[in-house]
């Protein structure tokens, strides 16, 4: 029945979001929603899902030619689906309502050197209305890096959350074999949140993206819920095309767990079920005061030991603080500087990888951020 997983005494208030839910103008982000579905952890820790299997990651650049390395990009991608968009249900029993960032808000972590060199991880808000989230990814020693940003516009059917991503990720890999650098571009799948009348909302992919190689090569990743191409949720089909569109090789599984090469019965492609590994972040005791753990310590303990109150005092005085920040700068005619990144109008990797995809992406030109090289070593704002 409607509600079913949402305690007694949150009901109503379930019943009143689900209602505002149709009102939503496209950010869902800031919408006030009951105390049982709020998440601890702020929205500028998601990009930390993209390497949870570091190994997969640092691998790219050994494969012995283009083909090998456009596999193993696919199979690093797939592999990061399940961390995600299955977490927090995993968790926390259903996806929550993550923390809205405040602009500046700045999230650092690492995975240690396991054989493959250490990869590093780099996230600022460069804007909290509407929120977009940029990140920097790199294991130097094997030559991989990844640079993106991320939005996102929400909208309700009546039981579905459509969530329809924005922004896009650039993969940059110098091949081990010493062959010319390559680049790839990766655009972002549709999201339909679905339980949200019984109060325990779930991720199913939906549609399509894309991973364009500046090889020529194209990666086309098809999703499917249950009862598509098997009977089975979160499926997906994906095929490797060359410069001139023809397939060369196809995918087919699940990418909560198992994938085949060719068709369902051929050899195994991937498996995600395996081991994931979490990001290694500082103690909060040595973050900085933009450090997102630190910056929402409290509220996040508010949310975590049910002392809701406590959680939305916090809460309400980080908002107010932002607001007084940017009356300041207006008052002085001032901007917000990124710490990290460079705003760029029109990004030429996103020009240049999608004029060769065969869907034509819209529109032909997209805004990105770009690292600042003399900051990778830069921890936290000074004050
Ligand atoms: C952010 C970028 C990550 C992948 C990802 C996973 C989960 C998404 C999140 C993104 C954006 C915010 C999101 C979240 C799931 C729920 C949440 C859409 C795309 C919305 C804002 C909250 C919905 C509230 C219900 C749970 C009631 O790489």
């Amino acid at each position: 029945p409607e509600g079913a997983d949402v305690p007694q005494e949150q009901k109503a208030g379930w019943a009143s979001f689900i209602k505002s839910l149709a009102s939503m103008t496209g950010d869902l982000s800031s919408m006030t929603a009951p105390p049982f579905i709020l998440s601890p952890t702020s929205l500028t820790e998601f990009p930390a899902y993209w390497c949870e299997h570091p190994d997969a990651f640092a691998e790219i650049s050994e494969g012995k030619d283009d083909k090998e390395r456009m596999e193993r990009v696919l199979k690093w991608f797939i592999g990061t689906l399940s961390a995600q968009y299955t977490t927090r249900n995993e968790k926390m029993g259903s996806e929550k309502k993550p923390l809205n960032p405040v602009l500046g808000e700045l999230f650092y972590g690492v995975w240690p050197d396991r054989g493959y060199g250490e990869t590093r991880l780099i996230v600022e808000q460069v804007s909290h209305h509407p929120p977009v989230t940029a990140y920097y990814i790199e294991n130097k020693q094997a030559g991989v890096r990844l640079q993106g940003h991320s939005g996102q516009k929400t909208s309700f059917s009546g039981t579905a959350i459509h969530v329809k991503q924005s922004g896009h990720a650039v993969l940059t890999v110098q091949p081990k074999n010493g062959q010319k650098e390559e680049k790839y571009l990766i655009t972002l799948p549709k999201l339909r949140i679905e339980g949200i009348v019984w109060g325990s909302p779930y991720i199913e992919l939906t549609d399509t993206n894309a991973i364009q190689s500046s090889t020529g090569l194209t990666a086309q990743i098809d999703y499917k819920g249950k009862g598509y191409f098997t009977g089975k949720s979160h499926s997906f089909k994906a095929v490797i095309s060359n410069g001139s569109g023809k397939a060369v090789q196809n995918y087919e599984g699940v990418w909560t767990g198992k994938s085949h090469i060719g068709g369902s019965k051929g050899p195994l492609f991937l498996d995600t079920a395996g081991h994931k590994e979490e990001v290694t972040v500082k103690d909060v005791s040595e973050q900085t005061e933009w450090e997102s753990r630190k910056l929402w310590v409290n509220v996040a303990k508010g949310i975590r030991t049910g002392n809701y109150d406590e959680a939305g005092k916090d809460k309400t005085k980080i908002e107010n603080e932002q607001r007084q920040r940017r009356k300041d700068e207006t008052a002085n005619n001032t901007a917000w500087n990124h710490l990290h990144f460079t705003h760029v109008e029109s990004d030429p990797d996103y020009q240049f990888l999608s004029a060769l995809l065969h869907d034509k992406l819209t529109p032909p030109h997209e805004d990105a951020y770009v690292i600042k090289p003399e900051t990778l070593n830069v921890v936290g704002r000074p004050n």
